[in-house]
């Protein structure tokens, strides 16, 4: 009898163990290191890196990473972005720490850098979020510059085309691949749309710890006011120094509705690695939404555990994100997918 006891308490402990070193102590931690969103994710991890490797701070990284692309007035995030139906570029951004410090926007307009002012609501208020006319106040008092309202010329010829039928559709975000375009075919559509509008960053610095940001225009000719998941902390983005961070891009009602991005961070909280978290928390989208009315979106998501080890998964083909790891490893890999 005793000796049973003995051997079913031993067995359970290795057990135990070899979770633990599986998933949570292994003997070689991957760090520092970067993953982003989609294929602008290889300019943005360029930025986060020049952090990383000088021994910087993971927050630091992912803020310089993502304002790169918020920078490039060519891109899919920004104010170069698509705007809403009136024909405003409305801006979103989150932002989240080691010490579950985190600080958003939403519904910013006419503000180059939506990720740095996340970051001020974060370190100089007592709030979480600032939405619409209260955060470009906020933002202008800070000492942001309150920037032109014009679209970029690649946006102005998205919005007359999108104005000829004004349909309310999301366009499901694929690289598409199979447009001609080549293994990775350009953010944007031949009609002049951007192909998806997101950039989300995690990273591992030096010391162990981790970091995230997200900033996005949002969906395309979205109603005025609309806010996805990007700015909304759980949903679009969520950091636990204990055990690893998410980052969510695609449809964001859907990403909302089952708070994406902690859900992929509990999933690896119980074991399951960066990937199986990201498609377990696909399936989930599934399961609420139901597989029909999904083959009408995209959602995806990104995850880096406290090791350095990285994940991804889509509901569709055609989502890609960016690794990097080293001064010559900064790689695309096409995600894989449920439907
Ligand atoms: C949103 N999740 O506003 C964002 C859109 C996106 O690539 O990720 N586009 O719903």
């Amino acid at each position: 009898m005793q000796r049973r006891k003995f051997l079913q308490l031993s067995s359970l402990s290795v057990a135990s163990l070899s979770i633990k070193q599986n998933n949570l102590i292994p003997n070689t931690i991957k760090k520092p290191i970067v993953i982003s969103t989609w294929d602008a994710g290889i300019a943005a991890n360029k930025a986060a890196w020049q952090v990383l490797k000088n021994n910087g701070r993971a927050l630091d990284a992912v803020e310089q990473g993502v304002m790169a692309t918020e920078n490039s007035i060519n891109c899919c995030v920004g104010l170069g972005a698509n705007p809403d139906r009136e024909g405003i570029v409305t801006l979103d951004a989150s932002i989240m720490d080691e010490n579950y410090n985190c600080g958003s926007v939403a519904f910013l307009e006419r503000i180059k850098h939506p990720i740095s002012v996340a970051r001020r609501v974060m370190e100089k208020t007592p709030h979480v979020m600032l939405v619409g006319s209260g955060a470009q106040q906020f933002a202008v008092a800070e000492g942001f510059t309150l920037e032109e309202q014009k679209l970029s010329t690649d946006a102005q010829k998205a919005y007359e085309n999108w104005l000829k039928k004004s349909e309310y559709k999301p366009v499901i975000n694929i690289e598409r691949s199979e447009s001609g375009h080549g293994p990775f075919a350009p953010a944007k559509l031949e009609s002049g749309e951007w192909n998806h509008d997101t950039i989300g960053m995690l990273a591992l610095d030096n010391k162990g710890n981790l970091s995230g940001s997200c900033t996005t225009s949002g969906q395309g000719f979205k109603m005025r006011g609309r806010v996805g998941d990007s700015p909304i902390i759980g949903a679009g983005l969520f950091v636990d120094n204990e055990v690893g961070a998410a980052v969510a891009t695609g449809q964001g009602e859907d990403v909302i509705r089952i708070a994406g991005s902690h859900t992929v961070v509990e999933l690896m909280r119980q074991g399951l690695s960066p990937e199986e978290a990201c498609k377990k928390t696909i399936e989930r989208v599934i399961k609420a939404k139901g597989i029909e009315k999904c083959k009408q979106i995209q959602v995806c998501f990104i995850a880096l555990n406290k090791n350095g080890q990285v994940g991804a998964y889509a509901l569709q083909k055609g989502f890609n994100y960016s690794v990097c790891y080293a001064d010559d490893y900064n790689k695309l890999t096409n995600s894989k997918y449920i439907l």
